[in-house]
């Protein structure tokens, strides 16, 4: 193998090679390669003097900053598996997370509320133990990469909770190798090199953020201009500086660019093409994934930004796995084929036999980017895959003549909001619980902004009156505030087919 197979590996590269290029910036302030190096050997100190050994879980309660940078990359050195934990999360998920990875240590960092994280884990056996993440190497001891700690390629290298459908998500596990082959992938199809400089405002705590954004920019020991959050004004700020090469985003924050871009040349009163006002004159690449781009959305960004942005598609579990191409055609509607070095095919949704191109059946995958399986789940794992090792990815698609895939929808209940996935059956299980609902169902509709909204059609108990906010509150207080419904109908009954199962498609029609 020509790369390195671990983070630790890729770090070490990109110290012997640059160390006083930048790794990060964030708030005004840059962070080599080498000090983030020098912050992620003290951070594996002080794990391993809190006990932590090889193949413990650590959490990472902790925003976008350095100190997650060095609290993910310190884990590793330390032999450690990463537990990724969205800040949105109540205690009711916290909880099991942290109870079901097993999580030894929580790493938080400054100006963070820990109200839910200790309500959590005031609710476990076994809390685990709470550590102050580090933000730089000044003032601190134990600066060096400690060689004997160092993972290899198979160890496990975090733990991504995905949604799942019974109300509980389930642990997909990634190995070393797993990350690294998705970064040599992407950063070739991509042609991503060390000159490049990626303005980051996604979560680190999801794979997009982390296993696309970070590790392609650690792999290829380039920059990232790392920011707390999506804010659009604030991104053209930065790209109409011209330092930006590549913008990586869902597809709402690409409608709410144009919405911007829009606003500013209203006010400047200029023409949309105007050459007085480029809009990204240094950017050579912008991606967007994690939910589908609509072509209306293509379109508008091109006429905007002369850019035609690159669709690809992937997934918790495999990290990516098809894209557009760098170099040909990018087809709008459709997230091209597969990267470097996987596979990919079309299977029946029942006798799970390869289609011919043109019909619709569920996407699979193969490579060395796919995961290890999940966490403490046999079941669950036995399940995702096929005797010949394919993963059913559990979303629908076909194939044109040319190899461009195109997602037609998805074969497990699934609602995608602004590119974070909730599954329905969790806001069901939590409405349910509130004494004056009798029934519940949730679903997606169609929405401007965030592709999708979550609505739900509630039959209230006999002889209640609760409103629509109260139960919105009541999601709100026990679940991340994306999975809230937007909107809560109210009906004397639920349709439901001879089987008694809920006929969501009818009330979607309904409702649309
Ligand atoms: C925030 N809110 C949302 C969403 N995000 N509601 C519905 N859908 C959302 N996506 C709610 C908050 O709970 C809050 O409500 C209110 O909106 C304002 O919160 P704020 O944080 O200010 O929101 P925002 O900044 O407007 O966030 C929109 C966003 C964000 C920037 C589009 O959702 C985002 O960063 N999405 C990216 C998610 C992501 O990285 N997904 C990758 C997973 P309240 O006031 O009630 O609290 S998929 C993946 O990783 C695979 C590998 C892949 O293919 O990429
Ligand atoms: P997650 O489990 O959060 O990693 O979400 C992965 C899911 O996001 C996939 O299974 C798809 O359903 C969806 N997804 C990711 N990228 C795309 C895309 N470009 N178009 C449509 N759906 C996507």
């Amino acid at each position: 193998m020509t790369h390195p197979a671990t983070t630790i590996a890729a770090l070490q590269r990109a110290v012997a090679r640059a160390p006083r290029h930048p790794f990060l910036l964030f708030d005004g302030r840059e962070y080599s390669y080498a000090a983030v190096a020098a912050a992620v050997a003290a951070c594996a100190h002080r794990l391993r003097a809190a006990g932590v050994t090889h193949g413990d879980r650590v959490a990472l309660y902790l925003e976008n900053g350095p100190a997650f940078v060095t609290a993910y990359l310190g884990a590793h050195a330390a032999g450690a598996i990463v537990v990724l934990i969205n800040m949105q999360y109540r205690s009711a998920e916290l909880r099991h997370m942290l109870s079901d990875s097993g999580a030894k240590a929580i790493v938080v960092g400054p100006r963070i509320a820990l109200d839910a994280l200790h309500e959590a884990r005031s609710g476990l056996a076994d809390p685990g133990v709470v550590i102050d993440a580090i933000e730089e190497a000044s003032g601190v001891e134990n600066t060096v990469l400690d060689p004997a700690t160092a993972p290899q390629p198979g160890d496990l290298a975090l733990i991504g909770y995905t949604s799942g459908t019974t109300g509980r998500s389930k642990g997909a596990m990634l190995t070393h190798a797993n990350l690294m082959a998705s970064s040599a992938a992407v950063t070739s199809a991509w042609h991503w090199t060390d000159t490049d400089r990626l303005l980051l405002t996604l979560p680190l705590f999801h794979i997009h953020g982390l296993g696309v954004g970070l590790n392609g920019a650690l792999f290829t020991a380039s920059t990232v201009d790392l920011r707390r959050g999506f804010d659009a004004a604030d991104v053209l700020d930065t790209l109409a500086r011209g330092e930006t090469t590549m913008f990586f985003g869902v597809p709402t924050m690409y409608t709410r660019l144009i919405a911007e871009a829009r606003r500013r040349l209203q006010l400047a009163g200029a023409d949309r093409r105007s050459s007085a006002l480029p809009l990204a004159p240094g950017v050579r690449l912008f991606v967007s994934g994690s939910a589908p781009l609509s072509p209306q959305t293509f379109a508008e960004f091109a006429e905007l930004f002369g850019q035609r942005i690159l669709e690809r598609y992937g997934m918790t579990e495999t990290v990516m796995n098809l894209t557009n191409p760098y170099d040909g055609e990018r087809r709008p509607g459709t997230v091209g084929g597969p990267f470097p070095g996987q596979e990919v095919r079309i299977v029946d949704v029942h006798s799970r036999m390869p289609v011919p191109d043109g019909v619709i059946g569920e996407i699979q995958v193969r490579g060395p980017h796919v995961f290890a399986g999940y966490w403490r789940n046999p079941q669950a794992t036995a399940e995702a895959f096929d005797a010949d090792g394919w993963f059913n990815t559990g979303d629908l698609g076909w194939r044109s003549a040319d190899g461009y895939v195109t997602i037609t929808g998805r074969a497990r209940e699934l609602i995608i909001s602004g590119g974070y996935n909730i599954y329905p059956r969790e806001v069901e299980e939590v409405l349910l619980e509130h004494p004056a609902v009798a029934e519940a169902a949730v679903l997606g509709l169609p929405d401007a902004e965030y592709g999708e909204q979550v609505v739900a059609v509630v039959v209230p108990a006999a002889s209640s009156a609760v409103t629509e906010q109260e139960l919105v509150d009541w999601c709100r207080a026990k679940l991340a505030g994306y999975k809230k419904p937007r909107r809560v109908v109210f009906v004397a009954a639920l349709p439901r087919n001879a089987m008694g199962k809920v006929q969501k498609h009818l009330l979607a029609e309904r409702l649309t």
